[in-house]
């Protein structure tokens, strides 16, 4: 048996006032509570550090640079790093990355349990906009804060289990989690930022968005066989509402534990690895099963084309 004791850390509003200090205090709140419930690692959301920014239409680069991290740890998360090393915990966390060249990402960094940063990730699926869209309810501009992830979908060893990262709306996309799937990966871990309504669509409701959401990490975890920690930043950002509904599936695709509030919670389990081998000998033994002769559409072309030649 590998067990990996996983909190997911879900966390509660960020108002566009708060500072990055007061988030980390809660953040290290709920790394205390995972301390005491066990955890070895604990896993935060998407852009955790500040409000849900990229819904703000911004045209000057220095207000624009101000929701970025040039280092991580940064000054203000250092009492978090400091205190994970202290507790002997693992840590995942989201933020938005500026690097030394300019260059702006949707980040996602991985920690050993000696708080030593072992892996990055970089989101690759960007949804929404890049232009002020005055036909939505709210706007969603990752495209115009953010360049799509340069680092594929790595996979690395940490506690003994194979582990990858993905950021929101990358949960969506099959090819993300089978990219890693093609890695051995036994745990996956995601955060999310997602807004309760369709910001196109006034008649879908967050129970509908929400189930999408679940479909997809359930579908993600059982066709992989592995685990999937799905963490939300939830609750009321300054008039918006983001939908909570964190859950930890199994890799038969069940859902082990769900959050029940959109406040801080940390949910809590105990994970074991080795319950990945079974659907990864049989039913999802890729080597045995798989056709890749019949896959080349997944790699040659991005939108879809009717057989009779319309783009669609
Ligand atoms: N943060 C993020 O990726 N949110 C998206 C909302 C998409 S609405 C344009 C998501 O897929 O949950």
């Amino acid at each position: 048996m590998r067990e990996i004791v996983i909190g997911a850390a879900q966390m509660g509003p960020i108002q566009k006032a708060e500072s990055r200090q007061a988030v980390v205090a809660r953040m290290v709140a709920l790394l205390d509570q995972a301390a005491e419930a066990g955890c070895a690692l604990v896993v935060f959301p998407e852009l955790t550090l500040t409000t849900f920014f990229p819904r703000w239409y911004m045209e000057d680069e220095a207000e624009v640079d101000a929701w970025f991290e040039r280092d991580m740890p940064s000054p203000a998360t250092r009492p978090l790093f400091d205190r994970a090393r202290e507790k002997g915990i693992a840590i995942s966390l989201g933020y938005a990355e500026l690097t030394p060249d300019g260059h702006r990402f949707n980040t996602q960094i991985l920690t050993d349990q000696a708080g030593n940063v072992v892996g990055k990730y970089r989101k690759v699926h960007l949804p929404g906009h890049s232009e002020f869209d005055p036909e939505r309810t709210h706007q969603h501009l990752e495209k115009r804060y953010f360049e799509p992830g340069n680092l594929g979908f790595p996979v690395w060893r940490n506690m003994d289990a194979w582990m990858g990262m993905l950021i929101c709306n990358d949960r969506r996309w099959p090819e993300a989690y089978r990219e890693m799937g093609l890695q051995g990966v036994e745990l996956v871990m995601l955060g999310y930022n997602t807004p309760s309504s369709n910001s196109q669509n006034p008649g879908e409701n967050t129970e509908l968005r929400q189930f999408h959401s679940d479909l997809s990490m359930q579908a993600g975890a059982y066709q992989n066989s592995c685990w999937v920690v799905g963490v939300a930043k939830a609750g009321l950002e300054d008039g918006h509402p983001l939908f909570g509904g964190s859950i930890i599936v199994d890799p038969n695709g069940q859902v082990v534990q769900r959050a029940t509030t959109e406040d801080d919670e940390l949910l809590v389990h105990a994970c074991d690895m080795d319950a990945t081998v079974f659907g990864k000998q049989t039913i999802f033994d890729f080597k045995r099963h798989r056709r890749i002769e019949h896959y080349g559409r997944i790699t040659s072309q991005t939108g879809a084309i009717t057989p009779d030649g319309e783009a669609l």
